[in-house]
């Protein structure tokens, strides 16, 4: 992964995303402006986004799940017509994220070559991680945002349309959902991936499968995570279980069972991949060439394996 050093994007991180214990540690987001309402500032970052139609653009990656979960919060809140998409090649490059001149993976809003080009036109002394997703701004031409978090939390709140994400009766329960999902699962696959020592690894490994096990648990219980509505932590779970199979299982060392292994959460998984429009969100494919790319560290030939074949499509008898 490369790394962004007063405005020049480096293809080689001088400082790896570790601890010196060997465990990964994830960046903090930067830029964490709010879209609201009435343009109002939020929580963090500075005022002047008002909630509008057409005024608002995501840059985005198939294979990444914290933009999955952006993508996904636009297609359960109705915002395909008033939010636009672009996506970067799922191909990771020594510049980082980058778009095609033409195609499915061009930028057709800045026209830029790479990621990091849209980072700098934000911030041109910019230090600091080239991530997706970005929310941008056409009519100011800035960037919004580039934490995922907020991004879905934000949407959910500005915009009246849709689904209610976090309905207000079960908001403490799904902050605690939230939390623990994404120290153990979203980021624990990672924190196992990317570990740089045997302790590391077991530490973040065992905790990504302990908490899978009390999530079969309670999906033994309820239709989804807070009871029978599907809310934001249900969304952000679904991207790592999309991911689970195909990718975390064998490339992050994830091993100790697979999401088919879980009698509940494999059919909860696909009863929410069964929904209207999800599938056309994901991209199985994709995931493999992503996370089995070519990395000195963990698959340095670069090939990505032919399996697992999962019919995500079988029924999933809930509700
Ligand atoms: N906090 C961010 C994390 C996003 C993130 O780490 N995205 C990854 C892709 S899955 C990325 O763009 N990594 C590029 C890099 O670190 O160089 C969020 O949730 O929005």
């Amino acid at each position: 992964m490369g790394l962004m050093l007063n405005g020049v994007y480096l293809p080689q991180d001088p400082q790896p995303d570790s601890r010196e214990d060997g465990e990964f540690q994830r960046a903090k987001s930067t830029i964490r402006n709010w879209i609201t309402r009435d343009g109002s500032p939020g929580p963090t970052g500075e005022g002047g986004f008002a909630a509008q139609d057409g005024r608002y653009h995501l840059f985005l990656a198939w294979n990444c799940p914290w933009a999955h979960r952006a993508l996904l919060t636009c297609l359960f809140k109705k915002l395909e017509n008033a939010i636009s998409v672009s996506f970067a090649a799922p191909r990771r490059t020594d510049d980082g994220w980058v778009f095609d001149k033409e195609g499915q993976f061009a930028d057709g809003v800045l026209g830029v070559a790479a990621l990091h080009d849209v980072y700098a036109r934000v911030r041109p002394a910019y230090t600091g991680r080239v991530t997706v997703p970005v929310l941008w701004d056409l009519e100011r031409a800035v960037a919004v945002s580039n934490e995922s978090a907020d991004i879905v939390r934000m949407l959910d709140a500005a915009f009246d349309q849709g689904a209610e994400l976090f309905p207000r009766d079960l908001e403490a329960d799904i902050e605690t959902w939230n939390e623990r999902i994404y120290r153990s699962v979203n980021n624990g696959v990672y924190r196992a991936g990317f570990a740089r020592t045997q302790e590391a690894y077991d530490r973040a490994v065992y905790e990504v499968f302990e908490t899978l096990d009390a999530v079969e648990d309670q999906l033994g219980k309820t239709r989804y995570l807070t009871g029978e509505r599907f809310t934001a932590c249900d969304l952000r779970l679904f991207p790592t279980l999309a991911r689970f199979d195909v990718a975390y299982h064998y490339a992050f060392k994830c091993n100790i069972r697979r999401l088919q292994d879980y009698p509940n959460l494999w059919a909860y998984a696909r009863d929410i991949y069964q929904m209207p429009g999800v599938a056309d969100t994901v991209r199985f494919e994709v995931y493999k060439q992503g996370y089995f790319s070519p990395s000195p560290l963990r698959n340095p030939l670069g090939i990505v394996p032919a399996g697992p074949l999962v019919d995500w499509n079988q029924p999933h008898n809930r509700g």
